[in-house]
Order: structure tokens, then sequence, then C-alpha cells
């Protein structure tokens, strides 16, 4: 139904991105989708090139006075890094001594363990992996924050809301959360490592600074919370209708993630079953649940619960204190590349769980409520909530 791509190498002109198939009349202001990418952008953690880039949106389609128009949105965001890459990433041929050195000197010969680098350098058949990094960072999720961003503000539009918080980071987890999710959702926006218990913060932010001197880098997991979603979206009549396992995809193909859980996750497993599945009970007349082990989805299908999502990424893997590995070039033994990098980006991958899990979300939305406009759709949402059993 809503379909996206990103373009954009991380030390190249710009990041692009395409979104295809949003409503007409959702109010979206690049100020807004800037707060969002803003707020990639902070976590203690990340590295240099966060201080170079200032990350900004020039909406160039789909997009007048203030709201969607329905046609395709299509979205520029400029690498400020590029003035010191020009040569080296030029799109055109260069010759010259000036541009060979330039060119030299970014070559990229020494495989990071856990990058994409000898991976692709084996698809593509190159020695120097220069090519096959610039795409495989971490940059691309600028791009991405921005699509989420267009995703939040059409959801916005029916009341749904969504933030994320960082529930564990190089093993030290947060205990101490607000029960409010208001309170829990303002408590992470408060952390530099956007975790809701102060006391898990400081100590992260102790072990980054410490790993970072010791030249090594953390992970961890950040957790999607969303409120206000109605009961039946998603479906459990295919395999690729199920709206966990589209988030799960979702958030699996963010960089260095390496698991997903939806509520409780891999510990459902461990516990009997009258210790996992969520009593039906009437609150107030109302249908509802007395716990939330499911992270709102049964059967594939939201449950009107809010919508639990975790990422688990691993620690970046380009360290200042490298891992052993084979140049590509002398075919010696040798520690793998240190380019500049962050020793931490979990926060921040929290954030870009937010715009993916928005992402399927709209999506999942689309195709119950269909419609060309808010009004339309608006019309058919509250008819749909006026049908559902109480
Ligand atoms: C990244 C390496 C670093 C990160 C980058 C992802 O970039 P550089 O090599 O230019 O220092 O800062 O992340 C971003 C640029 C970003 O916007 O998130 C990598 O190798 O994945």
């Amino acid at each position: 139904m809503l379909r996206f791509l990103t373009a954009g190498e991380s030390h190249g002109p710009a990041l692009v991105a395409i979104v295809e198939g949003l409503p007409a009349d959702i109010p979206v202001l690049a100020e807004t989708i800037n707060l969002g990418l803003a707020r990639r952008q902070q976590g203690h953690g990340r590295g240099g090139r966060m201080k170079i880039e200032t990350d900004r949106v020039d909406f160039l389609s789909g997009i007048r006075l203030g709201k969607t128009i329905g046609s395709p949105v299509a979205m520029h965001l400029i690498n400020k890094d590029y003035a010191n890459w020009r040569l080296a990433m030029s799109p055109e041929p260069q010759a010259g001594d000036e541009a060979e050195a330039a060119i030299d000197k970014r070559k990229f010969t020494k495989p990071r363990p856990g990058h994409a680098d000898l991976a692709g350098a084996q698809k593509y058949g190159v020695v120097d992996m220069r090519n096959i990094l610039e795409r495989a960072s971490a940059r691309e999720t600028a791009a991405r924050v921005a699509v989420g961003a267009l995703a939040k503000a059409y959801l916005s539009c029916f009341g749904v809301q969504i933030f994320s918080h960082v529930v564990r980071l190089g093993g030290i987890a947060a205990t101490a959360l607000p029960a409010s999710l208001t309170e829990l959702q303002q408590a992470a926006e408060d952390s530099v490592v956007r975790c809701a218990d102060p006391e898990a913060t400081a100590a992260m932010v102790d072990l980054i600074d410490r790993t970072g001197k010791a030249g090594d880098t953390l992970g961890g997991v950040f957790e999607v919370v969303v409120t206000g979603l109605p009961p039946g979206l998603g479906s459990y009549g295919q395999w690729d209708k199920r709206l966990d396992a589209q988030l799960a995809a979702a958030v699996m193909s963010i960089q260095a993630v390496k698991g997903v859980e939806i509520g409780i996750g891999f510990e459902a497993a461990d516990r009997p079953g009258s210790k996992v599945h969520d009593p039906i009970v009437l609150r107030e007349g109302e249908l509802a649940r007395s716990s939330n082990n499911a992270g709102g989805l049964e059967g594939g299908v939201t449950n009107g619960e809010p919508l639990l999502v975790r990422g688990a990424m691993k620690p970046i893997s380009t360290l200042r204190q490298p891992l052993p590995s084979v140049d590509l070039e002398s075919r010696t033994a040798t520690p793998s590349h240190f380019e500049r990098s962050d020793v931490c980006a979990v926060p921040a991958a929290g954030v870009v769980g937010e715009a993916m899990v928005a992402w399927v979300l709209a999506n999942a939305w689309a195709e119950k409520f269909g419609g060309d406009s808010i009004a339309e759709i608006l019309a058919n949402v509250t008819q749909y909530k006026a049908s559902l059993p109480h």
C-alpha cells in the first residue's frame, strides 16, 4: 500500500527518500521533521561526525502549504561532511595528483569484523571496500527517520502516539521505570542515553566513557511504545500479513539490530502459560486486559493494548582498538581499519526504531481503513470504532 525507498552514501552529497501512498491533508512541517532528525543525532556516545552534521530535510514534492497532497513525497538531506570528501566521493571521474591522493586516502582494504565490509567485498568482487561501507553505514537511517516522521504525522491524525526508550545498554538494565507511559516518555526524552531510569542513565554514561577510553564499543536494547491503536490492525490470514512479522522485519532491518521481541518476547518461552497470557477483564464496562505481556499483539493482530517492540543492537563494529583482520590487498594479517565512529548508538537506534514501527503501522492503518484524504479515513475509523464490541 505505502512504499518508500532511500538512496545515498554516508559521505556522498546527500540522502534522499521517496514516499508513496500517503493520503492528502496530513499536516507536515519541515521543522517537525527536523526535530525528529535532531533526536536521532543525540545520545551520549556518538562520535565526531555528529558535530559536523545538522540534519535538515528539504521537501521536493508531495507537500504544499504544510500538507500532503496525495502525490509522492520526495525528501533531500544534505551530508555536510561531503565537503571533506568531495574528490574521493565525486560522481564524476577525477584525475590529477590531488584527486588521486584524496581517493587513495579513502581506500579501505582491512575489513572490520562485524561490519558489511568483507561480505560486501566478496559479493561485489572488490578489494577496496569504500563502496560497500558507504551504503551499509547507519548514516542511511537519517533518511528513514524523515520517512518515519511522515508516518508519525499520518498516525497522529488519529491519536496514535509513538516513543522509545533504552532499556539496556552494555549489560546495564533500567529497573526503576515510571508506571505511567507519559512519565516514561518524558523521562526518556530528558536522559542523555534516552533511558527513563536516572540511576541506570548515570551508570550507562559512565560505562560509555570508560569503554570509549578503552577503544571499545557498546550495544543495548531499545523499546518502542505505541499508544492509541485500535484492535484489529494486521491479520492472521497469511504469514506476511501478520503485524508482528512485519514489525520484526522492519526493526531487524535497522543497521546492527540482531534481535527483536514483542511484549515479553523470549521470556515467554520460560514461563508457564498462566504467567504469560493476559487475562481478559471488564474495566468500567469495557473489554480490557489486566496485563500486557503480549505487547499489544495476538495472532498478528493488534488487541487495543499499547504496542511494545524491542530491538537488540550489537556493539558498533568500528573499534579504536581493532580486532584481527586481513588486508585484502597485501593478504597479510593486520588489525582492522579504524575510521572515526561512535562508541554507542543505542539511543539513536531507538529513534530509528520509532520510525520503522511508525512506517509498518501506517501501512497497516492504510490497509484497514483505506481512503485518500484524512477526512475520508477519519470517517472510516470512527465508524469502525463505533462498531467494536465493548
Ligand atoms: C557509521 C560511522 C560514523 C557514524 C555514522 C555511521 O560515521 P563516520 O564514519 O562519518 O564518522 O557517525 O552515522 C552517521 C553518520 C549518522 O548520521 O548516523 C557507520 O559506519 O555505520
